[in-house]
């Protein structure tokens, strides 16, 4: 755990320097008057947080230490603390219930958000706990995508079913669960296409996997989980809200956090969505998504020294 906290905070380290250093150009032993706390609101802002958090976390502040000196460590404690309280109700593992078998987990997305590279460690993870996972390439428009799945599946032994480049994707969804079902595996993982939001023939087709699947059972899929690169900052908000339009957005997983200072975001969509946010990736490799707990994110997010 504590190798996981040390790549977080690495991860998060682009985020957590602009926030800190901002914080601490504004806060050099001052006492917390209107402008400090009007300059802390912008850093938020700017710190992609959000306009409702940041008014939060200001109005907190200025009730509790209005008029006082403030140190900047302080400050940061103070910081920390509002952001795992914020992020503390939607930070939940994904839990798999083993007796549906297939337990399915739908994966979608933007193009290049990170999908198919988190269905790859989901898999991987949830074979290292003893599940049986099975997978859907039900990517059909690109070849590298059901490649890069068949790759995995060999090292994993887990099944990989696909179809020809061009097929229909909801048709391979649905025989995909007759076969994790006949297979009894734990956890059926269906990886999709990338799809811009105002791309409506692709957004059409995402609505009928779903349809499709529920012909076998109206509670598929069991998770749908929206795959959100966490370095496009707040457009993250509208990918949320038109996904969430076409299909019922069961969860967010963030990635590329290592690669980005927009990590705050992370705060924002916690507080704007109330979605639960199952997990985070901070590198490539299968070790690098891991399960989200708020008070880790807050202090790597915050505090620059442990
Ligand atoms: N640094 C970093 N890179 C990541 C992370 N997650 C995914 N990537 C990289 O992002 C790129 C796109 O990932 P994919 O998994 O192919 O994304 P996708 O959503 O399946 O893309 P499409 O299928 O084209 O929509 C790849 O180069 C991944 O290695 C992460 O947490 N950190
Ligand atoms: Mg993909």
């Amino acid at each position: 755990m504590a190798g996981w906290f040390n790549k977080l905070k690495n991860g998060l380290k682009k985020s957590s320097d602009k926030l800190t250093d901002s914080v601490t150009q504004v806060f050099t032993h001052k006492k917390l008057d209107d402008q400090t706390l009007d300059s802390l609101e912008e850093v938020l802002i700017t710190a992609d947080l959000g306009v409702s958090v940041a008014s939060q976390i200001v109005d907190q502040l200025r009730d509790e230490r209005f008029g006082k000196e403030i140190s900047n460590d302080e400050i940061l404690t103070f910081l920390a603390q509002k952001i795992s309280e914020i992020l503390d109700p939607v930070a939940h593992k994904l839990k798999i219930d083993t007796t549906k078998k297939p337990y399915v987990v739908l994966m979608v997305g933007v193009n290049g958000s990170g999908k198919t590279t988190t269905v790859a460690k989901m898999a991987k993870q949830w074979t290292d706990e003893g599940l049986k996972v099975s997978i859907a390439a039900c990517d059909t428009f690109r070849a590298a995508a059901v490649e890069q799945l068949e790759v995995w599946g060999r090292r994993l032994d887990v099944p990989v079913f696909k179809k020809e480049l061009g097929a229909d994707a909801a048709g391979l969804a649905y025989e995909s669960y007759d076969k994790a079902r006949k297979n009894q595996d734990d956890v059926l993982l269906i990886d999709t296409a990338g799809r811009l939001q105002n791309n409506t023939d692709l957004m059409n087709e995402l609505v009928k996997i779903v349809r499709v699947l529920r012909k076998h059972d109206a509670d598929l899929p069991h998770a749908c989980l929206l795959v959100l690169d966490a370095t496009v900052g707040q457009n993250a908000h509208s990918q949320v809200e038109t996904f969430s339009k076409m299909v019922d957005v069961t969860g967010l997983i963030l990635t590329k956090l290592d690669g980005t200072a927009k990590g705050g975001v992370v705060v924002s969509l916690a507080d704007k969505f109330k979605l639960p946010i199952h997990a985070i990736g901070v590198g490539e490799s299968a070790e690098d998504l891991q399960p989200f707990t708020a008070k880790d994110f807050a202090k790597g997010l915050v505090l620059k020294n442990e």
